[in-house]
This record gives C-alpha cells, sequence and structure tokens, in this order.
C-alpha cells in the first residue's frame, strides 16, 4: 500500500516529541478517522483521512491530516498554531500527491509582513533552507491573495518523481521543521495588551483565509459529505474561532 507521506508524519511526530512538552490535544468525536470508497469499479478505492493533534505550552495545536487513497492520492497537511501571547510564525506544510502530480509547499507563515518580523523569523531560516529552494523548481501559479501568508523561505514546488519526495522533500520537510522548532524554543511570550491584540487579529485573518478558501474542500465534500467537510474544517483543522467563542484562547 501507497502511503507516501507516512514517514514524514513520524518524522514530525519524533521531532516534537523529542523536542516538546507534548500533550495530546482534542480531536471532536467522529474526526480521528474517517473512511469512504471512492471511484467507479475497478478503480475503487478506500479513502482514509486520520487526524492527529497536540499541544505544548507556547503552541495551541500542532495538527495533521493525513490522507490515504492509493498511489494517487496522498496528503499530509500539517500545521503547528502557536498561543496567541508568541508572536512566532505558523508552521505550515502542505504535501499534496492527485492524480495530476505532487504539489509541495512548505514555509513558517508570518503574521506580519514587516522587515523588522522577517529579520527575527526568516533570515535564520533561510540559509538553511535555501539549497533545498535552489535545487527544486518554483511551483508556478500561486493564489495571489495567499501571498501575504507566506515567508520570503516558503518551498513551492511540483517534483515530478516520487523519488524527489522521499528524498529531498523528506529533507527539505525535516530541515524546515527544525528550523521551527529552534525558534520555538527560543520564543518568550509577549506581554504587551496591544501587542497580543495585533497577534489575535493576524492569527484571525490566517485562520479565516485557510478556513475560507481549503483546497481541500471539494475533496472533502465529494468523499464524505458537506456536513462533516464543514465540521472538520471548522471544528477540527482550523479551529480558533470556535475555541475563542468557547473560552479566552491562549
Ligand atoms: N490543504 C489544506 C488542507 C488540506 C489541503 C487542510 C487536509 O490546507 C490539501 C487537506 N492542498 C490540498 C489539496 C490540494 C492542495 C493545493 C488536496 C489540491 C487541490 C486541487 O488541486 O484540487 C498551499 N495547497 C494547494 C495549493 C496551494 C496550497 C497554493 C494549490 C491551490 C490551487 O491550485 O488553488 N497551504 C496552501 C495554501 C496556503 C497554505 C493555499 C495558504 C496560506 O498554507
Amino acid at each position: 500500500m501507497t502511503t507516501l507521506y507516512q514517514p514524514f508524519l513520524e518524522e514530525a511526530i519524533a521531532q516534537i516529541t523529542a523536542r516538546l512538552e507534548l500533550s495530546d490535544y482534542p480531536i471532536p468525536e467522529g474526526f480521528g478517522s474517517k473512511s469512504a470508497l471512492a471511484g467507479k469499479g475497478s478503480r475503487q478505492a478506500q479513502v482514509t483521512t486520520t487526524s492527529y493533534a497536540f499541544q505544548s505550552p507556547k503552541l495551541r495545536q500542532i495538527r495533521a491530516a493525513h490522507v490515504q487513497g492509493g498511489k494517487a492520492l496522498q496528503v499530509l497537511n500539517f500545521v503547528i498554531f502557536p498561543r496567541l501571547n508568541f508572536d512566532l510564525p505558523f508552521f505550515g506544510g502542505d504535501l499534496v500527491t492527485l492524480p495530476a502530480g505532487h504539489l509541495i509547499a512548505i514555509d513558517m507563515q508570518p503574521l506580519f509582513q514587516s522587515r523588522e518580523y522577517q529579520a527575527r523569523y526568516t533570515d535564520p531560516i533561510l540559509p538553511r533552507v535555501q539549497g533545498f529552494r535552489d535545487e527544486l523548481e518554483w511551483g508556478g501559479d500561486f493564489p495571489q491573495e495567499a501571498r501575504a501568508f507566506f515567508s520570503p523561505a516558503v518551498l513551492w514546488t511540483r517534483p515530478d518523481q516520487d523519488s524527489v519526495v522521499k528524498t529531498t522533500i523528506f529533507e527539505a520537510f525535516r530541515t524546515y521543521l527544525d528550523a521551527y522548532l529552534s525558534l520555538v524554543e527560543q520564543a518568550v511570550p509577549v506581554t504587551d495588551a496591544g501587542q497580543i491584540e495585533q497577534i489575535r487579529q493576524a492569527q484571525l485573518a490566517y485562520l479565516r483565509y485557510r478556513a475560507d478558501k481549503d483546497p481541500a474542500r471539494a475533496m472533502f465534500n465529494r468523499l464524505y459529505g458537506r456536513e462533516w467537510t464543514e465540521e472538520y474544517i471548522h471544528g477540527f483543522l482550523f479551529d480558533l474561532e470556535r475555541k475563542m467563542a468557547g473560552t479566552a484562547a491562549s
């Protein structure tokens, strides 16, 4: 069975387990694992989406959605949402394999696009990841409105070969996450109320964008229906607004 991104998931869990004080993050009932049959006739295949979620003292939610549907449908979407009293970037990994090929986005997604923010959160990363950016071709068309949410260190590429995913992309993923966890280790809490409010607004803008534009929505709708999909997106994948409506999220 093809599970192209299983080693990525295992690498991520190994790194966060080794470097963070982890505890479980609740996954709503019915969203831990979901399966459906997709396709017709001899092409029919079971598609299973498995969810993973953790938290740590500085990170509000560390979560993964792993879609496994055979050779032509594999996805690992792995995102880290810092707590609102840290101005850390998000870690965003979108590793996607569809019949048309592979699509890879990995970045430390910034809260702010200022030069000062880049100096703290992009400049230390770039030297470690520039080799991968040079080696892998730019993935082309990129939603214009998404640009605000990416850093100058983004890796965006559409490799032709599985072997590139298993080698170079794997090394890149490992390196970005390792660099991100170093930023987390060094991060100190923000105490200024005005600054915390700016962080909150920036986190909400990111979250709303991702929930509204989730490129997986059509796929999930087809597989599991609309009701399940909207609940998965707003109740798990991008849950900050719900959590803020409940209690004071931090
Ligand atoms: N993307 C997600 C989640 C996914 C997921 C939660 C659980 O945010 C999968 C699954 N991404 C996914 C799939 C596709 C993409 C594409 C299935 C293919 C959609 C398709 O072709 O049908 C980065 N992901 C993409 C694309 C980009 C990203 C730019 C191409 C989109 C397009 O062609 O329109 N990651 C994505 C993104 C942001 C990010 C837009 C914005 C902040 O962090």
